[in-house]
């Protein structure tokens, strides 16, 4: 009997260390975002950069131009909504030059929807311009039916 309460105590003590260890494996999961590119997009790796800097671990895989082009329209996206790279965070597809801040409100607010965009390759927008003061343009929300409305301006 005069182990018992020691005993509870280690068992909580045991459960909290497990729930602390599930919750940092969700929010590193939450981090990682695998992007698709092809080989000679130098735009693309210096948006790789701007999400690594910005605490995301990047895997990044060159493909052929068809094999992105396919995964976009697979992915829902609409060919006006395009742009470069296409990256996928926590089964959200991420599409060309969106800032990290973007993408951490996305994660954050969890919409229902397929994923963002930056169409084209806007020119004040990471990768494309140096440092971090980005402007002129507006990532998108695009919901399950490719429809966009505006998620954030810069
Ligand atoms: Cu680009």
């Amino acid at each position: 009997m005069q182990t018992r309460p020691f005993r509870n105590r280690l068992t909580a003590t045991a459960l909290l260390a497990a729930a602390g260890l599930l919750a940092n494996g969700i929010a590193a999961a939450a981090d990682e975002m695998t992007v698709y590119k092809t080989e000679y997009c130098g735009c693309c790796d210096g948006w790789i950069d701007h999400v690594r800097d910005e605490g995301f671990s990047v895997t990044a895989h060159d493909v052929d131009f068809q094999a992105l082009s396919d995964m976009k329209r697979d992915g829902g996206l609409s060919p006006e909504h395009g742009s470069c790279h296409t990256t996928w965070v926590n089964g959200y597809l991420i599409e060309g030059h969106v800032p990290a801040d973007a993408i951490r409100q996305l994660l954050d607010d969890a919409p229902d929807i397929i994923g963002l965009t930056a169409p084209g390759m806007p020119a004040q927008s990471p990768g494309m311009v140096s440092g971090n003061r980005f402007s002129g343009f507006d990532v998108l929300a695009v919901d399950q039916q490719g429809a966009s409305s505006v998620f954030k301006r810069y």
